[in-house]
């Protein structure tokens, strides 16, 4: 069965991950921009690249050198766009997600009006997609809380900071509704309680309280605030489309002890908490009541609760990397994967930062989110970051890569066979960048090369790999062709 004509392909960047540019145009600093590159920590262990104290960002921000802080720097995408939308268009995207640096428009998230220039470099950025026949899909928030916010009050514990997210949404839905129909209003809106910092702007030291109770206050705030600016689209843009963007940690029982498959159960209620309040309206009454039996309090104030019943998402979009299991053994091998540690799944390999790789848990997930919700899915994030090495003759043999990326779309495929809704599939990413979580960039998924090591050397060419070629392949047939 060939996949629907209107079905999108494309590439996953991230404002934080890609741009550079930090203080240009007069940018503000966004947490993103205090994140530390550890060479000597182990690229496994992700708690320790999320540490942070107030003396930490301080001490980051007084640094004049910018070596340190890859996302400083990006890809230098801010000022290479053209050459890079050049090369996807060439791979035959159709989508390319993008995300809006908030401090690139409001330096301090308070302001009142935003920078010009700000607002004029994601007008030529959308311009130039639309040229190229490339559709943006556009992520408001990806990871990039102002810094200003996160230091005077821990950023979206602060009910406040739902008012100067609609500001800021706003003007987006002004300034670049004629250009941008797709929209998305958190990256990983979950990962809040996983990385407080870089999602919510959340500093643990400051905090007043339990921080297990701050993040659910924070995510309740987002919850509010994406509602709201979902409502807001439909009133400024209503031709455009909202979406919801989850971590998909599809989770099997290690065992089928009822033990294990308890653990599971508990683990996947909280998983699918966001998704239940963004797609189905509300907060789902057991994972309340889980949340009240460790102590958490949603702070809900009046009229909440009818704001997130009505202005549900249009569709639910997410990412997708591994899948793991829960036992109820509290000494069960754990394993590194996308923003968490998972029990290790003995049938599965992975790859040197831990994260097992399972395209069949893909499947999984389609099917599972389309059978809860039966809303349109979008595959916004999905990909493998590998160390690659540049040949003398400037080239990238990567066919490892496109072994995932075939394993992967075989079941993306099979999904659709079977009969789930999916608006369309953007790898992460199309071209290397900075890791989320380990600031390097030798954690490399792209499609195209950057020549640029984790401390920033290198001429910042870029090359295309041998799955450019295939992913163009694959892209020109519209799926059918995988070999
Ligand atoms: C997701 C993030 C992305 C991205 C990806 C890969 O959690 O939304 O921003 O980076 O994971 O993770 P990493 O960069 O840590 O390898």
């Amino acid at each position: 069965m060939p996949l629907p004509e209107t079905f999108r392909w494309g590439g996953a960047l991230a404002a934080n991950q890609v741009e550079g540019a930090w203080r240009e145009g007069g940018r503000g600093p966004a947490v993103c921009d205090v994140a530390t590159y550890k060479p000597h920590a182990d690229p496994k262990d992700y708690a320790v690249h999320h540490q942070v104290t107030v003396e930490g960002i301080n001490a980051a921000l007084a640094d004049q050198n910018d070596q340190m802080y890859p996302k400083r720097r990006g890809i230098d995408f801010y000022h290479r766009y053209p050459g890079d939308l050049a090369l996807f268009a060439e791979m035959g995207f159709t989508t390319l997600r993008v995300s809006i640096s908030w401090t690139r428009l409001f330096p301090t998230g308070e302001e009142v009006e935003p920078l010009a220039e700000g607002v004029a470099y994601y007008k030529a950025l959308f311009t130039e997609m639309r040229r190229l026949n490339i559709e943006p899909l556009v992520t408001l928030s990806h990871y990039d809380p102002p810094l200003a916010l996160a230091l005077k009050n821990n950023c979206w514990v602060e009910r406040r900071t739902i008012e100067l997210f609609e500001r800021f949404a706003r003007t987006c839905f002004t300034e670049f509704g004629h250009l941008v129909k797709l929209w998305l209003t958190f990256n990983e809106i979950d990962g809040i309680t996983r990385h407080p910092f870089t999602s919510g702007g959340i500093i643990d030291q400051t905090v007043e309280g339990s921080l297990d109770q701050a993040c659910y206050t924070a995510l309740h705030h987002q919850f509010i605030a994406a509602a709201s600016v979902t409502r807001l689209l439909r009133e400024i843009s209503p031709d455009a489309q909202m979406g919801c963007m989850l971590t998909m940690l599809v989770t099997y029982p290690n065992t089928c002890r009822p033990e294990d498959v308890a653990a599971t159960q508990a683990k996947e209620r909280l998983l699918y908490l966001c998704s239940d309040v963004q797609a189905g309206g509300g907060y789902p009454r057991l994972a309340l009541r889980a949340l009240e039996l460790r102590g958490v309090k949603i702070p809900f104030e009046d009229g909440d609760v009818e704001l997130l019943a009505e202005n549900t998402i249009d569709f639910i979009s997410f990412s997708y990397y591994n899948s793991m299991t829960e036992s109820a053994d509290p000494n069960a091998e754990r394993t590194p994967g996308n923003t968490v540690l998972g029990v290790k799944n003995p049938f599965l390999g992975s790859t040197e930062w831990g994260w097992q790789i399972d395209p069949i848990g893909l499947r999984i997930a389609l099917i599972d989110l389309y059978d809860r919700y039966a809303k349109p899915l979008f595959i916004v994030e999905n990909g493998l970051g590998m160390r690659d090495e540049l040949t003398e003759d400037g080239r990238i043999h990567d066919p490892y890569r496109i072994e995932y990326f075939r394993a992967h779309f075989q079941q993306m495929i099979q999904a659709i066979e079977e009969g789930v809704d999916l608006m369309g599939y953007v790898s992460w990413a199309p071209i290397d960048l900075i890791s989320s979580s380990s600031s390097q960039i030798s954690k490399r998924y792209g499609f195209i090369y950057v020549d640029q090591d984790d401390l920033g050397r290198g001429s910042g060419k870029r090359y295309r790999k041998d799955s450019f070629f295939w992913y163009q392949k694959v892209i020109a047939s519209n799926g059918a062709d995988l070999s």
